[in-house]
């Protein structure tokens, strides 16, 4: 355990090619979260910075709109920061910004995918990890933002992924799949592999239940279909996808395996919804992740 923790803590460093004396000088990951700031409802940038800071994983932040509360509540205020998106990447590549990550979620127009894959032709790099949560949708149901515009041109984003973290709900957007209530795994898998067709490197299709169970389905594009299975604890809920998205991230820069990040993000989710329900939250409350961040942390002691 303690040795286990010692390699997770030096994980979220990374050696420069610069020396001290003999010694390499170590420099902590950082992540660009290009996502919203939702002032309700635990979502978005609220809960994945927790996260990753956890992680120790060092988060800059581009809002792509704030937000009174996610849209899930009855009614939002939303105020879009389309037009400042490029003045702020362009005054980060004044500061010579460099990152490991860059994490896209929630995107409130059409017009916003083309000023990231501005952001990403700025600032990726052949090693950095691209992580693109499609934010589309759940249940079956688009969110109330979705224009068939903004999902036409989230599949120019899944070109760009390292990583692409669709829901059920978002693989079927992206591939033009009809929703129903039960999908086979056989057809799921197929999902995973039009994906992977549309350019994303890894696939992981997460949060699909299965009877009593919750499943993910990972795929690294060329090899073999992984599912990871769980017994099903509460029910999803606003914000879970953010959370899975952050822990998987971290635990990528933390250089485990897809099947490895995505089993984390999975216990992750499970026990935050697990707590939400003991403390009797509103649905569109989100989780209470915050009761197991320290789960997280490479040096917490109270795990
Ligand atoms: O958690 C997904 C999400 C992110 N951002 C906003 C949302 C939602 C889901 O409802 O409304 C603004």
């Amino acid at each position: 355990m303690e040795e286990s923790r010692k390699k997770n803590e030096n994980q979220a460093l990374d050696t420069t090619d610069q020396f001290e004396g003999s010694r390499p000088i170590l420099r902590q990951k950082k992540a660009a979260l290009i996502n919203d700031l939702s002032g309700l409802g635990r979502c978005s940038l609220s809960v994945q910075l927790p996260v990753l800071s956890v992680m120790q994983i060092e988060c800059l932040l581009l809002p792509t709109c704030v937000l009174s509360n996610h849209t899930g509540y009855p009614s939002f205020y939303l105020r879009d920061l389309t037009e400042d998106l490029d003045p702020m990447m362009a005054e980060w590549k004044k500061q010579n910004v460099e990152v490991d990550a860059i994490v896209t979620g929630f995107l409130s127009s059409e017009k916003q995918i083309h000023h990231v894959l501005h952001f990403l032709d700025l600032f990726q790099k052949p090693q950095t990890l691209v992580v693109v949560d499609p934010v589309m949708g759940d249940h079956g149901k688009a969110y109330p933002t979705i224009t068939p515009a903004l999902q036409k041109a989230m599949r120019t984003l899944t070109d760009r992924a390292d990583v692409l973290l669709p829901n059920l709900t978002e693989a079927c957007l992206l591939t033009d799949t009809e929703w129903k209530e039960q999908f086979s795994r056989i057809e799921i898998e197929a999902m995973a592999v039009r994906l992977t067709e549309m350019g994303a490197r890894k696939v992981v299709i997460s949060g699909i239940e299965e009877g009593d169970k919750i499943c993910d389905c990972t795929l690294e594009k060329g090899r073999q279909v992984h599912w990871i299975e769980s017994q099903k604890s509460a029910q999803m809920r606003s914000g879970t996808g953010d959370l899975f998205c952050a822990v998987l991230t971290g635990a990528l820069l933390h250089d485990q395996s897809l099947e490895q990040a995505a089993r984390m993000a999975g216990d992750f989710v499970r026990k935050a919804l697990d707590v939400t329900e003991k403390l009797n939250v509103p649905d569109e409350e989100g989780t209470a992740f915050e009761m197991v961040l320290c789960d997280l942390c490479p040096q917490c002691e109270a795990k």
